[in-house]
């Protein structure tokens, strides 16, 4: 367990994590609504993606398998995974961040702890040689967990009616051990980590986020 201060930089780096379904893109959206009401220049991204590059590596890795293309073995998703991030970071993030823009993320490196590591098995030791490799200087400010039972996130993920990519066709297992993997980073970080109970409704949910932010509002706008 680390127990490092929080650290507020110029801009803010803000990622947002949890299981499928549970609302990270509509709670992106909904920081960045807040951002603009306090003048404060943003930007929003996601991973795996961000950058034409990584967004091609986000294809192969969502990508479902059929009888004629090849699956990536576990290891091959995971250095996919932080070669996107390798990209983003370049490219996106860090310049951003280095010109006072907020950088508001759809996902970063807990996803690879929570899928690669609790979904897949991959070991935490692997994990965090490939994270001090990649980004090693920086780490978000601010994670937002949505959390909620994978049932109930599944569902909101059926309503939209879309084809299930590669990941959401895993079995619960697979989404149970997931949860539990960004429940136990959520504990080894309690300082970055903020949980949000995801199953409450979008106002209840938006009122804890707002919760959370209002501190990294308050410091950047001097309050
Ligand atoms: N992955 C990985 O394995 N390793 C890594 O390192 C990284 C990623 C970075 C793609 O992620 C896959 O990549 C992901 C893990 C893997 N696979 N899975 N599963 P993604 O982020 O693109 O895919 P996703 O997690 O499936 O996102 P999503 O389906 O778009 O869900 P979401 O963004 O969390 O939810 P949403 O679109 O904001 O909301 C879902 C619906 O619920 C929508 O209709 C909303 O209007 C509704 N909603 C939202 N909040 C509420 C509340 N509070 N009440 C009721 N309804 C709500």
């Amino acid at each position: 367990m680390t127990n490092q201060a929080l650290t507020i930089n110029p801009a803010c780096f803000i990622t947002l994590e949890g299981g499928e379904g549970v609302g990270k893109t509509t709670n992106v959206n909904f920081i960045t609504a807040q951002l603009d009401n306090a003048g404060i220049p943003w930007i929003k991204t996601r991973e795996p993606g961000g950058t034409p590059l990584a967004e091609s590596i986000r294809n192969l890795l969502l990508a479902n398998t059929t009888e004629t293309t090849e699956a990536p073995c576990h290891l091959t998703e995971l250095l996919l995974m932080f070669a996107g991030r390798a990209q983003h970071l370049d490219q996106v993030i860090r310049p951003a961040l280095a010109k006072g823009i907020w950088v508001i993320c759809d996902r970063f490196t807990d996803a690879s702890y929570a899928y690669q590591g609790g979904g897949r098995g991959q070991s935490e030791a692997l994990l965090e040689q490939l994270e001090q490799l990649v980004h090693s200087d920086l780490q978000p400010d601010l994670t937002l967990l949505l959390d909620m039972p994978i049932e109930a996130a599944s569902a909101r993920v059926d309503s939209r009616g879309q084809q299930r990519d590669r990941f959401e066709q895993e079995q619960w297992a697979f989404f149970q051990r997931v949860r539990d993997a960004y429940l136990q980073r959520a504990h080894q970080h309690p300082l970055r980590f903020r949980v949000v109970d995801a199953a409450q409704s979008l106002p209840q949910v938006q009122q804890q986020v707002l919760e959370y932010l209002q501190p990294l509002l308050d410091k950047a706008l001097g309050a």
